[in-house]
């Protein structure tokens, strides 16, 4: 009994020592993210076209909760050398952003770009490269040229083709000194929430077919701005180009097969829609979902059903068109095929999927409701990816915490959720999972959507009553600046300042 006890004792030792020294590899990108129309302000700054959010927060403000907009927002339009200073004091290897495509293209389409846009974004970036920080740019991060909005957006047939000719125009001016890019910026959010349940601009209630029609065309965009990057850019430029999807942990509440089957028809609604015409060996939409949408379909007299197919060309043209897979992951939630289950507009996206949702009380919470720290919640998405997708090339490309704007500088709970996730992200590593980067959503406080300025995501407060827009980092900030100078992270850690 005595050398049972004993060699306890030795595996609870090298356990505790294994764990302690758990390293982030030294190439592995440690960055922040943040988004054009959430930070940059300048909404009408030179000859910048209007978008969906300019128009949104303009002719609707009262869908904001404190009334605000992003017409100056952290103003980054003049604040921008002041970023890369924080990048620098936070010691980044990478910053992720995105580029508003009509500051860039003011009507939407290329024939006209805008010199002051790209100068703005060539000395946002210049400043970047100057201290050795790694640009990681997002194409689209929700903010629509209002013009392409009037003509149905996304469910505009060619919308793929716009999105093509705005996509060479970037890599034209910046590819020379980006290698990291991004297309698109959560397509759930873009296609169920902007056409679906009406939370996200541009508010449209597409009757149950918006989001499938909007899900399809964003694919193909994606595949064109892929393989226009692969056949005429890269071959020059050397760079890489993903796309970032929502990929939050969707488990089943009992191990019970009604729960299974009910957590997978959610993955495949919540990320899967998105993920599976690019990622999958088969190609096009996920099967179960899609059977279910046709069933559905016809069982409430549409002649066909709401979702869309891919041609078999299309299958092809699109399956294995990225080299990497983004990531913004934020939390867990538990699906229930019986409990829980809300009563939904039919037709509509979660009426389709219609499963139950729950969270346990005891995860600590946010500020904002949809928001709780999750246990393992990083490790069960990457490894869930990396077995059905063949250890894809992984980049955590937003993950996050947020805390009232009276909350202050010391943020404990945010160190508290940034630990566990990167503790999570280890033991991704540990399991196998291709993971290379790790964006913390956000590296300053900033617009969070119909939220407004209510909900501070920021590692750096921005003071928004302030003309000039004062930035102070939190205490997180000098924890995650600990982090990724070390490569590890020592929970004993207290900042001095
Ligand atoms: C992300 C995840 C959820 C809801 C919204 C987002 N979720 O788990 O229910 S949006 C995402 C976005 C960025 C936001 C940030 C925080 O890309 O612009 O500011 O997360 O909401």
């Amino acid at each position: 009994p005595t050398f049972f006890l004993f060699s306890l004792f030795l595996v609870s030792c090298s356990a505790r020592t294994t764990k302690q020294e758990r390293r982030f590899p030294d190439d592995f990108l440690f960055g922040t993210a943040t988004a054009s129309y959430q930070i940059e302000g300048g909404w009408n700054a030179d000859d910048k076209g209007e978008n969906i959010w300019d128009r949104i927060t303009h002719n609707n403000p009262t869908v904001i909760k404190d009334q605000s907009n992003g017409d100056i927002a952290a103003d980054t339009y003049n604040n921008y050398k002041r970023d890369v200073e924080m990048m620098r004091e936070l010691g980044l290897d990478a910053y992720r952003f995105s580029l508003s495509w009509s500051r860039i293209l003011p009507n939407g389409l290329a024939n006209k770009v805008s010199e002051a846009g790209v100068a703005f974004y060539n000395n946002y970036i210049d400043e970047m490269i100057k201290y050795g920080i790694t640009p990681m740019v997002t194409l689209y991060h929700w903010d629509l040229p209002q013009k392409l909005q009037d003509l149905g957006g996304f469910v505009n047939p060619l919308f793929p083709e716009w999105y093509e000719d705005y996509a060479r125009v970037v890599f034209e001016q910046f590819g020379d000194r980006v290698k990291h890019w991004i297309t698109f910026n959560e397509p759930r959010e873009i296609c169920y929430q902007g056409y679906d349940t009406t939370t996200k601009a541009p508010q449209l209630n597409a009757t149950g077919i918006g989001v499938y029609i909007c899900a399809k065309n964003l694919v193909m965009a994606h595949a064109r701005v892929y393989h226009a990057y692969k056949n005429d850019f890269a071959p020059s430029q050397g760079g890489v180009c993903g796309i970032t999807i929502s990929v939050n942990w969707f488990g089943p509440k009992t191990d019970s097969e009604e729960d299974q089957l009910a957590a997978e028809l959610t993955r495949q609604g919540e990320w899967g829609l998105y993920a599976e015409p690019i990622f999958s060996e088969d190609g096009g939409f996920p099967k179960e979902l899609s059977e279910k949408v046709a069933q559905k379909s016809i069982e409430q007299g549409y002649p066909r059903s709401r979702m869309p197919e891919f041609t078999d060309d299309e299958k092809a043209f699109v399956k294995g068109a990225t080299d990497f897979f983004g990531v913004n992951h934020y939390k867990s939630v538990l699906i229930s095929a019986t409990e829980n289950l809300k009563e939904h507009v039919v037709p509509s996206f979660y009426d389709d999927i219609g499963t139950g949702t729950y969270v346990p009380d005891d995860w600590p919470a946010s500020a904002s409701t949809w928001l709780k720290q999750s246990p393992d919640s990083i490790l069960n998405a990457l490894t869930h990816l990396k077995d059905k997708y063949n250890s894809p090339v992984i980049y955590i490309t937003e993950n996050g915490w947020s805390t009232s704007p009276d909350a202050g500088l010391v943020d404990d709970d945010r160190i508290r959720y940034y630990r566990a996730a990167l503790e999570s992200a280890l033991d991704a590593l540990d399991a196998g999972v291709n993971l290379k980067g790790y964006m913390a959503w956000s590296l300053m406080d900033n617009f969070e959507w119909f939220a407004g300025y209510t909900e501070r995501f920021g590692l750096y407060q921005v003071d928004f009553e302030d003309p000039a827009r004062t930035r102070t980092p939190r205490k997180s900030a000098f924890v995650y600046k600990q982090i990724i100078n070390t490569r590890v992270i020592d929970h004993e850690y207290e900042p001095s300042s």
